[in-house]
């Protein structure tokens, strides 16, 4: 006997691997994390069976970590309720001659059935085909298997849908799997490819045995075991231990009743169970991150063609033109000759036009909020659309499948607020033309001091002209060298101020041009402001999202 568990203990290759719980918490919450990361992000049908991990793994762990529930699951007629029965030493599911038998999952607990009936109710084992394997005169006998929770599953190759649907459900529920084959059938490609090669990462939760050994020649049961054993290789549970046994006879079982002793005791199949899905789990997720570190977003070549695309359609180039003129035209009407200066006031401001608060003569208007500045054209419009479509693109360059469209619809996420967020920030920008320079006052006053002296010397000499045309004596005018004095004033005056409005020009277009240079400046990092905002922030919100999810994926698969 001591033997036998010695090969058993041998055969369970994963028997002195323990689970710590404490680590495959800390796995299952890095899952959660990477869930929490990536949710929203990625395809939901791809975070699927992540979320059922984290879903399934609380509760079990939760309900109790006393029971382990093993099932029986095998082909029809391959004796799985015959096994259950002779395990429970009763007759407690029906075994028939007609196939299959057993259309509902059956339920044997050894031991106490605290926890037991709530775990069954998260199983789905009906109430009445649930059994207790305890009474007063043999729980000696039965109580190595105390904590057992042992399962009778339907048949998986059912030509019933709903026995596979159900088996398809139970398998996924259950701590750890016994698969019955028997002689005949235990090369069935279904039971391998859909089912034993399946559970490849859970090999330390994986027993088979060769049922109805004794229907094979005692000489031929090694070769059977063997070639058995080849095809589990292939499977890759190489290592999974293999037993035969005779569910007609109470020694067949013992090497079963034995592993699924060990098993008990250990406590560890729910751990380990829990262990393979992250594995199973993580291996799924593994293509939805990559090895490199993600980029920290758009480079600033890509930042910068995006704000100047944004410029183009929040009509910068338009509100820069318009400061230029404006500057030019309040220029003029400040330092211009004083006859010119008013002909000027009556030419509406160029800037006065865009509505722009803080520009409007009205303040009244500044309250209707959207400012005139032209509508972006259909050019400015696509070089926009463009400019985030590179901006995505640049961003996702690294990363694996399923981000790049995440980041694409991140940095399009808040296209149609755009328009408006951009008619604010142009509207909101000091385009510094409030404060009049200057140098304007002094050459306005200038331009006051020539034409009063051009007027005084008109004046002096139509004073003149009248006193000679009323045949009074006209006083001497004073001279300057040869001139008379009020026609130099006039003269002098007038000469003056053509001579300043000449001078000052090429100075007015200079300072039109800073002036339309530093608004632009202004626009352009307003406009930046907004980019960074609704573009270039949900974009790096994925990338930031994208290295959570793949450091939590990375904490997932360490042991
Ligand atoms: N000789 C022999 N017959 C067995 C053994 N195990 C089961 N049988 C017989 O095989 C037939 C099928 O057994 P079941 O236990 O009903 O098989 P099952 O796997 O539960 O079948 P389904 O419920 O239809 O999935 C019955 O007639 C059993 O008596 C065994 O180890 N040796
Ligand atoms: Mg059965």
């Amino acid at each position: 006997m001591s033997n036998v568990v010695g090969r058993i203990r041998e055969a369970f290759r994963g028997g002195d691997q323990r689970v710590d719980p404490d680590v495959l918490l800390a796995r299952l919450d890095a899952v959660r994390r990477f869930l929490a990361a990536a949710d929203g992000h990625l395809p939901d049908n791809r975070l699927v069976p992540a979320h059922t991990l984290v879903e399934r793994a609380g509760t079990r762990l939760a309900l109790s970590r006393d029971h382990t529930v093993v099932a029986l699951a095998g082909a029809t007629g391959s004796g799985k309720s015959s096994l259950f029965n002779a395990l429970a030493r009763l007759d407690l599911s029906p075994v028939g001659v007609r196939r299959p038998t057993t259309g509902v999952a059956h339920a044997c607990v050894w031991g106490p059935q605290e926890g037991a009936g709530r775990l069954l109710d998260w199983i789905g084992v009906l109430p009445r085909h649930r059994f207790v394997r305890e009474s007063a005169l043999d729980a000696d006998d039965e109580a190595a298997l105390h904590g057992l929770v042992l399962l009778d599953l339907p048949d998986f190759d059912s030509v019933q849908w709903s026995h596979r649907l159900e088996v398809d459900r139970l398998l996924g529920l259950v701590d750890l799997v016994v698969w019955v084959v028997d002689p005949q059938k235990y090369a069935d490609r279904v039971i391998h490819t859909s089912y034993l090669g399946e559970f490849h990462r859970h090999r330390d939760v994986t027993l088979v045995v060769l049922n109805q050994a004794d229907r094979l020649p005692p000489a031929e049961l090694p070769r059977v075991l063997a070639d058995l054993r080849r095809l589990l290789d292939e499977d890759g549970l190489d290592g999974v231990p293999v037993l035969a046994t005779n569910a007609t006879d109470p020694d067949g079982i013992v090497e079963l009743r034995a592993a699924l002793e060990r098993t008990v005791a250990e406590r560890q199949a729910v751990l380990r169970r829990l262990a393979g899905d992250v594995e199973t789990v993580v291996a799924g997720l593994d293509e939805l991150v990559g090895s490199d570190h993600p980029a920290g977003g758009p480079d600033e070549a890509t930042a910068g063609e995006l704000t100047r695309a944004l410029a183009g359609t929040a009509g910068v180039p338009a509100v820069t033109e318009a400061v230029r003129e404006a500057y030019r035209h309040r220029a003029v009407a400040s330092t211009g000759w004083p006859l010119v200066r008013g002909w000027r006031r009556l030419r509406p401001d160029p800037l006065r036009r865009l509505h722009l608060p803080g520009e409007v003569a009205d303040p009244a208007e500044s309250l209707v909020g959207a400012t005139s500045v032209p509508d972006p054209t259909a050019a400015q419009r696509s070089a926009l659309g463009l400019a985030i479509r590179a901006v995505a693109d640049r961003a996702a360059a690294e990363l694996p499948a399923g981000w790049p469209t995440a980041v694409t619809e991140a940095a399009r996420s808040r296209l149609a607020d755009l328009p408006d967020a951009l008619d604010r920030a142009v509207a909101a920008t000091d385009l510094g033309l409030a404060r009049r320079p200057l140098w304007w006052r002094f050459v306005g006053v200038g331009q006051w001091l020539v034409t009063l002296a051009a007027l005084g010397g008109l004046g002096w000499l139509v004073f003149g002209y009248v006193l000679r045309a009323l045949g009074l004596p006209d006083p001497e005018h004073p001279m300057v060298g040869v001139v008379p004095l009020p026609t130099l004033l006039l003269l002098g005056g007038l000469l003056a101020g053509l001579l300043l409005s000449a001078l000052t020009r090429p100075i007015v277009r200079w300072a039109a041009g800073r002036a339309r240079r530093r608004a632009e400046q202004r626009l352009t990092a307003a406009v930046a402001v907004v980019g960074d905002e609704y573009v270039l922030t949900p974009v790096r919100a994925v990338l930031a999202d994208y290295g959570v999810a793949r450091e939590a994926l990375r904490d997932a698969v360490r042991h």
